[in-house]
C-alpha cells in the first residue's frame, strides 16, 4: 500500500467517527461521509454528536489539523470502510440496507487496488454478496479491489481505548484481500490482527454477542428460579462461582444495548431450525424484563391493598447498563415507561442524564424520600451505600444495594 494513505469512512456514527479520528491521528487523510448534513456540519465544526468518553477532543483536534473533514458527497480514496448501521425490522430479520445503499454510493469512486472494508455487523455471506454487487456494476475492476470484513467489538464508553488496544478478526474475500486489510488496521491498531476468511469474520462478532447473551440468560434463568425457590440467587452465584471452572453472569432487568440483544437475531434468521439456544436465550432476556415489571406491580398491589392507596414508584436507572448515559434498547427504561403507562406514579431517576422528555427527572435523594416502593433496575456506582429508609419497600433487581 502507498505511503500517503486517504481513507473514506462511510456512516459517522458510534463507531464510524471515533475510528475515522483515530485513522486521522495517526497521520492519514481521512473523508468522512455521512447522508446526514447535521452530522457533517457538526463534525466539520470540531464537535461531535454523540456521548462518548474523551472522542470531543480528538475530533476537534483532527479536525483543526484538517486530517478529518465530513462530506456528504463521497469522492475517491485508497480505502473504504463501511460502518453504518445493521438494524433489526420488526420480525428479528437482519436490514443489510444501509450496507448496500453506502456501496452502492461509492461504486463510481472505486480504482483499481483499492481496499473496501466492512465493519458494520453483518449476517454471514454479506461481504461476498457486496462483492457480487460490486463486480457487477463495475466488472473490469474484478480481482483488481481488496475486500476484507473485520468487526470492531469496542465497549461503549470505553471506544477510545478499546479501538487501539483490542485484537481483531479481519476476514478477507481471498488472501490477499485479509493480507492488505490486516497492514491497513497494523496502521493504527495495537491490539493482535487474526486473519480469516470474510464468512468466520463475520459470524466472529455474531458468536461473540451471542455467547455473551446466553450466559446473562443463564443467569437471568436462575434468579428466576432462584425467587420461586427462596433461594438468594446472589448468594448462589457467589459460591457456584467459587468452582475453578464455573464463571456465572449477572442476573439483571434484562440485556439491553444495540449489539447484545439484536446481534443474536443475525444468526437465528439464517440458521432457524439450528439456533435453538441462541433464540432461547433471547427470549429468556427479553422475558426477564417482563418477570421485573410483574414483580413491581405485585409489590405495587399489595401495598394498594394494605394503604388504600396507590405507591409511588422509585425507579432507579434507566440507562441500559451501568454508568453510562445511553438509553437505547434499555430494559430499564422499558420498565419505568410500561409502569407509567400503566397509571403508576413513577419518579424516575437517572444520574447519567440532565434531561428527558418522558419522565420529570428527580434527584436521588428525593425520590428516595418521595417513594414508598424503592426499584433498582441499573447497578449505577451512585446507587451504592445508599442509607435507604427501613419504612421503604426495596426491590433490587442487580444487587447493588448490597455492594
Ligand atoms: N448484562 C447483564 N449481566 C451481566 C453483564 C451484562 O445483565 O453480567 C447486561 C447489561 O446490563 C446490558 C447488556 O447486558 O443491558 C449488555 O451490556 P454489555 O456490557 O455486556 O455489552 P455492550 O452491549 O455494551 O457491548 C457489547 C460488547 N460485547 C461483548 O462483551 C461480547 C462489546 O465488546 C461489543 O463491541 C458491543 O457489544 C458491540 O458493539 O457489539
Amino acid at each position: 500500500m502507498k505511503e500517503n494513505i486517504k481513507v473514506g469512512m462511510l456512516g459517522l456514527g458510534y463507531i464510524g467517527l471515533p475510528t475515522a479520528a483515530l485513522i486521522a491521528l495517526k497521520n492519514m487523510e481521512v473523508v468522512g461521509i455521512d447522508i446526514n448534513k447535521d452530522v457533517v456540519e457538526t463534525i466539520n465544526r470540531g464537535e461531535i454528536h454523540i456521548v462518548e468518553p474523551e472522542l470531543d477532543a480528538l475530533v476537534s483536534s483532527v479536525v483543526m489539523s484538517g486530517k478529518l473533514r465530513a462530506s456528504q458527497n463521497p469522492e475517491q480514496a485508497d480505502v473504504f470502510v463501511i460502518a453504518v448501521p445493521t438494524p433489526i425490522r420488526d420480525n428479528n430479520q437482519p436490514d443489510i440496507s444501509y450496507v448496500q445503499s453506502a456501496t452502492e454510493m461509492i461504486l463510481p469512486y472505486l480504482q483499481p487496488d483499492n481496499l473496501f472494508i466492512i465493519e458494520s455487523t453483518s449476517p454471514v455471506g454479506t461481504t461476498e454478496k457486496m462483492a457480487e454487487l460490486i463486480y457487477k456494476e463495475r466488472p473490469e475492476l474484478k480481482g483488481k479491489l481488496h475486500i476484507a470484513y473485520c468487526p470492531e467489538r469496542v465497549l461503549p464508553g470505553n471506544v477510545i481505548y478499546e479501538l487501539e488496544h483490542n485484537d481483531r478478526a479481519i476476514g478477507g474475500i481471498d488472501e490477499t484481500s485479509t493480507k492488505k486489510a490486516i497492514e491497513f488496521y497494523r496502521n493504527f491498531v495495537k491490539g493482535k490482527l487474526y486473519p480469516t476468511n470474510a464468512r468466520t469474520a463475520e459470524m466472529v462478532k455474531l458468536v461473540e454477542n451471542s455467547s455473551r447473551d446466553v450466559q446473562i440468560a443463564f443467569a437471568n434463568e436462575l434468579s428466576i428460579i432462584s425467587d420461586k425457590a427462596g433461594i438468594d440467587v446472589w448468594e448462589l452465584i457467589e459460591l457456584a462461582n467459587k468452582h475453578p471452572r464455573v464463571n456465572i453472569l449477572r442476573p439483571g432487568t434484562g440485556v439491553g444495548g444495540h449489539c447484545i440483544a439484536v446481534d443474536p437475531w443475525f444468526i437465528v434468521s439464517d440458521f432457524s431450525k439450528e439456533a435453538r439456544l441462541i433464540r432461547t436465550a433471547r427470549e429468556i432476556n427479553n422475558y426477564k424484563t417482563e418477570w421485573v415489571i410483574e414483580k413491581i406491580k405485585n409489590e405495587a398491589l399489595q401495598f394498594e391493598l394494605a394503604h388504600k392507596r396507590k405507591p409511588r414508584i422509585a425507579t432507579m436507572g434507566l440507562a441500559f447498563k451501568p454508568d453510562i448515559d445511553d438509553l437505547r434498547e434499555s430494559p430499564s427504561l422499558y420498565v419505568a415507561r410500561s409502569l407509567k403507562m400503566q397509571d403508576f406514579d413513577v419518579l424516575a431517576v437517572e444520574p447519567n442524564i440532565s434531561h428527558s422528555d418522558e419522565f420529570d427527572l428527580l434527584e436521588l435523594d428525593q425520590a428516595i424520600q418521595d417513594a414508598d416502593i424503592v426499584v433498582f433496575l441499573v447497578g449505577h456506582k451512585e446507587f451504592k451505600n445508599l442509607n435507604l429508609p427501613t419504612s421503604k419497600i426495596v426491590l433490587d433487581f442487580v444487587n447493588i444495594t448490597r455492594e
